[in-house]
């Protein structure tokens, strides 16, 4: 078996020699809309180098293929173990230069020997980013009444519950250190299916209660996210329902608890690009899972069904990041899509292409523009000019920056034609991979 080293530079190697031969189409179409575009103004250099710098993790759950409780259709080629995981991502990053980073769900990931997990990272060239607590699937003492998650972890009535979904956010904690993350996500499942079974206050007092001793805790430079959910698994409430109670939340623990916003984690027709827009001021915001949806937490691919909100809620992000929003906490950009029918890895492609676009797109808008519109009431201009970015076909300008870094140009094309997969699946076989 070749070291993760040599694994990667045969990787980055099979992938230039595909850049190579469409490099002259590339450099054509690059040439004409970066004249373009310096002809409007725009600093094509520095808008490269902001592109660059954007890092969009993976999930480890989205690597392999995802279920609905209907049934589940494992790939050939998944990966069974978390170093398999990382293979993965270190070869989403050599094709796409931006996905450098795993987001690692505990415990579907508990890695055993931690200080092997973290030389394999190294050597993969992958960062461990925002971890995530699992409190949703008790596996250790599902009919053990008083310790049970099943009627919610943190906000139990239940002091020993309780205490048992601290102490694994705990060393969650503690593992993300050993492993080099700087994050706690936190997504909780808690609430209830019934009306009257919740004290809805008591709930969050619980709650705030519970995550308060969590948020002491963590390391020097550490955040905690909360990210909440109007619905699902409890179908009356959940505890953390909105970017409301998300932000209440966020505040009483204490500074390092900021909000993550996932983007199907909102009741239909909610204002998402407002509610970044709030968080942003709030000084809030700590990141996002993306994806998309039709009609609930869907977790589709990111884009694929309203690229244009997308847009907007980049739009937001530029704008807090120009009047220094951000400057404190970067933001932390995670996908959270599931798929069922997709190879796991092409749908992270597409959902990583489509968060970059919409970022290029976002940064195409002219701020100073928009903001003389906006402060003469010219709605129909304020319109123009926000759409004149969405209208840009800036994939030149991603596949510029993925050619610097010595990524692919296609990064989906790319990964077919290298053959990741069908590689993948004569090593692996038919595994089963952990998560949802
Ligand atoms: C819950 O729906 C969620 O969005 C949370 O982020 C979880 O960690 C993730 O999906 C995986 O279940
Ligand atoms: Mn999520």
């Amino acid at each position: 078996m070749s070291s993760p080293e040599a694994a990667r530079r045969a990787l980055a190697a099979r992938v230039a020699e595909v850049a190579s031969r469409g490099a002259a189409a590339h450099q054509e179409e690059f040439g004409q809309l970066a004249a373009r575009l310096a002809r409007r103004g725009v600093d094509v250099e520095a808008l490269l180098a902001r592109l660059a710098s954007l890092r969009i993790a993976v999930p480890s759950w989205a690597l392999g293929t995802g279920g609905t409780r209907f049934g589940r259709f494992p790939e050939a080629g998944e990966p069974a173990t978390l170093f398999q995981k990382i293979d993965d991502v270190a070869a989403l990053d050599a094709l796409t230069g931006a996905n450098g980073e795993v987001s690692l769900h505990i415990p579907w990931d508990e890695p055993g020997d931690v200080a092997a997990a973290r030389q394999y990272l190294e050597a993969s060239g992958v960062a461990c980013g925002p971890i995530n607590s699992n409190t949703f699937q008790d596996g250790a003492r599902p009919n053990d009444p008083r310790a049970s998650w099943k009627f919610g972890s943190v906000s139990n009535a239940f002091e020993e519950a309780r205490a048992r979904a601290v102490d694994h956010n705990l060393h969650v904690v503690d593992l993300g250190a050993r492993l080099g993350s700087r994050a706690l996500t936190v997504w909780l499942p808690d609430g209830s299916n019934h009306p009257g079974q919740h004290d809805f206050r008591g709930a969050l007092d619980r709650t705030i209660d519970s995550l308060r001793r969590v948020h002491e805790a963590l390391p020097p430079g550490w955040s905690m996210y909360t990210e909440h959910k109007p619905f699902e698994p409890a179908f009356y409430s959940s505890v953390n329902p909105d970017w409301g109670a998300s932000l209440l939340v966020a505040r009483e623990l204490g500074e390092n608890c900021r909000c993550l916003v996932d983007l199907g984690h909102h009741l239909p027709n909610a204002n998402i690009e407002q509610v970044v827009a709030m968080l942003l001021r709030e000084r809030r915001l700590g990141g996002f899972h993306f994806n998309d949806s039709s009609y609930g937490d869907d977790d589709l691919t990111a884009g694929s069904i309203r690229p244009y909100r997308l847009f907007l809620v980049c739009c937001e992000l530029a704008a807090g990041e120009a009047d220094g929003l951000v400057d404190d906490h970067p933001l932390d950009l995670m996908i959270d899509a599931s798929h069922n029918i997709k190879d796991p890895m092409e749908d992270i492609l597409q959902s990583t292409e489509a968060i970059l676009l919409a970022h290029a797109q976002a940064f195409l808008v002219d701020r100073a523009a928009l903001r003389a519109a906006q402060s003469a009431n010219d709605a129909a201009l304020a319109q123009e000019i926000l759409q004149d970015g969405f209208r840009t076909d800036a994939r030149p300008l991603l596949r510029e920056a993925r050619r610097r870094k010595g990524a692919a140009l296609e990064p989906l094309r790319a990964f077919r034609e290298i053959g990741y997969r069908a590689e993948a699946a004569a090593r692996r076989g038919h595994a089963r991979a952990t998560g949802l």
